[in-house]
């Protein structure tokens, strides 16, 4: 198995002989299960096992990262003994109030974000994942599923174009197998794409029509499996036909914001741009005099709701950064004692 289809690099390369070590071997990670991991080395795939100390260093390899394994002389286990460093991770802050990060994928080039053109649709949300996704770093790709069930595609286009200009746009329907073929230009041998989006919205369905054949449990699907066993344990990271990579997160119910204020400035660079003409550099764009923010959401030159969305999420912003700065001091202090 050639490792360069699954995206191994030179930027990888380069830190795995820094560890300057013959015995390893690198692998990348496919599914996690507790303490073992599913990985892929160049002999093929591989159980391995995580020490506790993964764990009190903060550093859990999730789905896309690439690791150092060791064998133990003799026996058949095989244990990570490095988690190589990240291009870069995609992630959320945890459900619930706990102040913390959750990686989701790490390494990727593309993030697919998916949402269905059905009742479920909304440009809030989209707006949301959107700062998740500059917060990463890897590039957006907005795939628009389900155009068969909705008869103003284009309108919707227009929207969408409006609300994340400069980010490809891409109609399809996967259940009928149609504008896949645009997919294509993304998928090259060695590229990692991540699927995020709702649930429901036709992740799954969309890698198995690339897969060319039904791998991903769908709801569908699920829906007859939840009667008899249905424990059949599928990869998370799987090798496309055309040599891409995909990871096909489990859907998020909960899409809480990790990351910095700044990560607003991609996905909302007309509000930016707006603040320019505000009289006070700070504004703030909610009491302020001369704000040419608040005054193009009252003559329409901006969406209301648009500017709601931007302030509500960077409220959200400078909540975690008072929490992750009031964290740090706290650890501070028990250092220090
Ligand atoms: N009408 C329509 N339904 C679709 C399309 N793609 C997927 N679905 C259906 O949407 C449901 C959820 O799909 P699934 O792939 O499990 O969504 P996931 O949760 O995002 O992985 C299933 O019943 C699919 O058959 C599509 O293009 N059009
Ligand atoms: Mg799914
Ligand atoms: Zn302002």
């Amino acid at each position: 198995m050639k490792l360069e289809h699954l995206g191994w690099n030179s930027f990888f390369e380069e830190n795995f002989k820094k560890l300057e070590d013959n015995a390893l071997l690198y692998a990348r990670v496919v599914r996690r299960e507790k303490l073992r991991y599913l990985v892929i080395a160049e002999k093929g795939e591989l159980t391995v096992k995580l020490p506790g100390r993964f764990y009190r260093q903060g550093k859990v390899p999730v789905v896309g990262d690439w690791v150092a394994v060791v064998g133990d002389r003799g026996k058949a286990t095989l244990t990570i003994k490095e988690l190589l460093p990240r291009k870069n991770k995609l992630s959320r802050k945890v459900a619930g109030v706990t102040t913390k990060e959750q990686v989701i994928a790490a390494n990727i080039d593309y993030v697919f974000l998916v949402m269905a053109l059905d009742s479920d649709f909304s440009l809030r949300r989209l707006e949301r994942y959107l700062t998740l996704i500059f917060n990463c770093g890897a590039t957006p790709v907005i795939i628009l599923n389900k155009t068969d069930v909705c008869p103003e595609v284009d309108k919707y286009l227009q929207e969408i174009k409006k609300t994340a200009s400069g980010v490809a746009v891409l109609p399809v329907c996967a259940l009928n197998n149609t504008g896949l073929d645009q997919l294509a230009s993304y998928l090259k041998p060695g590229k990692t794409v991540s699927f995020i989006g709702s649930s429901g919205v036709g992740k799954s369905t969309l890698v198995n029509r690339l897969l060319g054949f039904d791998y991903m449990k769908t709801k569908a699907l699920r829906k007859d499996m939840n009667k008899g066993s249905h424990t059949t344990s599928h990869r998370e990271l799987i090798l496309l036909p055309g040599g891409a990579v995909v990871i096909d997160s489990p859907g998020m119910r909960e899409l809480q914001l990790w990351g910095s204020k700044d990560d607003l400035r991609r996905g909302f660079d007309d509000i930016e741009e707006l603040a320019t003409s505000c009289r006070f550099r700070d504004c703030q764009h909610t009491t302020e005099p001369s704000c040419a923010v608040k005054e193009a959401a009252e003559t329409g030159g901006l969406i209301k709701e648009r500017l709601a969305n931007y302030r509500k999420m960077k409220e959200e912003f400078e909540a975690l950064a008072r929490k992750r700065a009031e964290q740090a001091r706290r650890k501070g202090k028990r250092r220090g004692k």
